[in-house]
């Protein structure tokens, strides 16, 4: 009896405790107004990019036809980033996958093209019932990583993992469209790395074998450096080849 009292107390202590969520938003308390509202809101550009020259670039957009209309609004907040950083439009290759499983494999083939400096990976995830969401989120975001550093052409997580359609659009749309800061984060990472390839990687200090290994990298060999170097004088059109 006493110890199904105490349960008791300890469930109404519990649902008080997170009646928020259940309630209408005019009768929370200011700090529950402000948790959804977070929740609701898109988050602002924390980070600051400055002047970057993109007018040599070439950049791959890999996206999604799942989610079509707000993926097609990042892809247009991708390009006015990259446009921002002078990124030529014929310098732009998009090619569309079915659903965000597929970006990593995709984001692969492009990048080992040898033909685009970064690739950005541009989808929409939403949360559902089941546990797809949580598979798929996982799945694609350590496949992008991976992808980055198995080629060595940056390879941008553009992919929103929201828990309803309220986030997405906040996410997507307007001054907080996320595509504008992901187009820019192609461009300073295409940057960083061709500047790291064209001095071995290490700035204006040549790497030694022994960093290199200490690193879990294998030492330069210069053959390769001498054909990277021609690929990206080369300058072929970005796409799949
Ligand atoms: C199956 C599925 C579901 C349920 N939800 C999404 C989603 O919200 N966003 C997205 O990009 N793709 C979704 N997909 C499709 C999967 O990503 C993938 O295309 C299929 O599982 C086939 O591999």
């Amino acid at each position: 009896m006493i110890r199904s009292a105490i349960l008791s107390l300890g469930a109404i202590a519990f649902v008080a405790s997170n009646a928020s969520a259940f309630m209408p938003t005019a009768q929370l308390s200011t700090t529950g107004r402000n948790t959804i509202d977070a929740l609701k809101m898109g988050a602002e550009s924390e980070v600051g990019f400055g002047d970057l020259d993109g007018s040599s670039l070439r950049i791959g957009i890999i996206r999604t036809r799942w989610n079509d209309e707000d993926v097609s609004n990042l892809v247009d907040g991708i390009k006015s980033g990259l446009a921002e950083c002078k990124v030529p439009e014929d310098n732009i290759f998009i090619k569309e996958v079915p659903g965000a499983y597929e970006l990593p494999f995709a984001a692969k083939l492009l990048a080992m093209s040898r033909t685009v400096d970064a690739v950005i990976c541009a989808g929409v995830l939403i949360k559902g019932d089941t546990m797809h969401f949580e598979y798929i989120a996982d799945a694609v975001s350590k496949g992008i990583m991976n992808v980055g550093l198995t080629t060595n052409v940056p390879v941008i997580f553009g992919v929103l993992t929201c828990m309803n359609e309220d986030q997405v659009k906040a996410r997507s749309t307007g001054d907080s469209n996320h595509g504008v800061d992901w187009g820019k984060t192609a461009v300073e990472m295409a940057l960083i790395r061709n500047e790291a390839m064209k001095s071995g990687g290490a700035g204006a200090t040549p790497a030694t074998k022994a960093d290199l290994s200490a690193l879990g990298f294998a030492a330069p060999n210069p053959e390769e450096k001498k054909e990277e170097k021609e690929k990206q004088e080369a300058k072929k059109a970005p796409g799949f080849f």
